[in-house]
């Protein structure tokens, strides 16, 4: 079965999350479980990157109880946010010989050569979430949101709550991941019209509720603190932690300083209903359905897209308490 499982079509499919879309999301978001081999259980592997987050644990969540669904013998590796022990995992799951690998990169380099492992074994590679940084034909297909457009559509909103003029404090992802990377670029292209939207302070909170707190903390007790009217952060554990900062620095989030972030985790809502949090972009987490849908077709070598987009829309604080009952994470 391994043999034939090199599919690389250079389609590209956008999956909506909640409305129609160019490629049906059906009902779960994958089509009617497949059923493996008669008596052959599907093996799977997959590289997470860790539990850093609310979304992160979202993600896993999904991918788990779809793997269940699906009757997968999924055998799952959390990296602790660690490159060194994805390869080592992926290195594991060839040396098991499982059917197929999966993985959500924590970076966006280092890949090619344990790629390229899994290749010479026949084991087709899916890539979840963030974009790997190697030759298409090292993996099969790439499922995951359009950073780019994240920070895009926060900057969009954030120019227009501000009027186009503020001192912005950014707290930036885990330092050379995709999301980090293409939300601080797709952030710029906005502000590019915006000559008076200015990043004047940029840190990285590595994603976590924490290290968002600590950088904000120090950032606050500086000179440069009393000038940040709005906070940028590229997830919602880092502006969560940055809102507690500021509540203990006696500061009002939400008012004192316009914060806009990216996730869209229900916490992030809770925080927007009690006037914290000002806009959170969704990123959706619950891939497993894609994810799974993509495994299935690929063991049976059939065609799969080469990149599928999981659309994202942005929620205020005009729409959060509307919307919280119908988060799903
Ligand atoms: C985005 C994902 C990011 C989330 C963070 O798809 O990779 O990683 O924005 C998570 O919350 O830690």
């Amino acid at each position: 079965m391994k043999r034939a499982l090199w599919l690389s079509l250079f389609a590209f499919v956008v999956i909506g999350c909640n409305s129609g879309d160019t490629a049906k999301a059906p009902e779960g978001g994958g089509a009617a479980p497949a059923k493996p081999e008669a008596g052959k259980k599907l093996v799977v592997g997959f590289s997470q990157i860790g539990a850093e987050s609310d979304w992160r644990t979202a993600n896993t969540e999904s991918i788990r109880s779809e793997a269940e669904k699906r009757g997968v013998d999924l055998k799952f590796a959390d990296a602790q946010q660690k490159a060194e022990n994805q390869i080592k995992a992926i290195k594991s799951f060839i040396a098991q010989g499982v059917d197929v690998i999966a993985f959500a990169p924590v970076v966006e380099t280092g890949w090619e050569p344990v790629l390229r492992e899994a290749k010479d074994a026949g084991i087709p590679v899916i890539v979840s979430d963030r974009r790997p940084d190697v030759p298409e034909d090292l993996y099969v297909t790439f499922i995951g949101a359009d950073f780019v457009k994240e920070g895009e559509m926060a900057a969009e909103w954030l120019a227009k709550k501000m009027d186009g003029k503020a001192k912005i404090a950014e707290l930036t992802g885990t330092t050379g991941s995709a999301p980090a990377n293409d939300r601080a670029k797709g952030f710029r292209n906005v502000l590019a019209n915006h000559p008076e939207m200015e990043i004047v302070f940029t840190q990285t909170g590595d994603f976590t509720r924490a290290k968002g707190k600590e950088v904000m903390e120090a950032l606050l007790k500086s000179p440069q603190g009393k000038d940040i009217k709005a906070v940028y952060a590229h997830n919602d554990d880092m502006a969560l932690g940055a809102i507690q900062a500021m509540e203990e620095a006696g500061i009002k989030p939400g008012k004192d300083i316009i914060i806009v972030s990216i996730d869209g985790v229900k916490a992030a809502f809770e925080a927007m209903v009690a006037g914290k949090l000002n806009c959170t972009v969704e990123c959706n987490p619950l891939l497993g359905p894609y994810l799974f849908d993509a495994i299935e077709k690929v063991a049976k070598g059939e065609e799969v897209p080469k990149r599928v987009v999981i659309e994202d829309k942005w929620y205020d604080e005009s729409t959060a308490a509307a919307e919280l009952p119908n988060r799903k994470y």
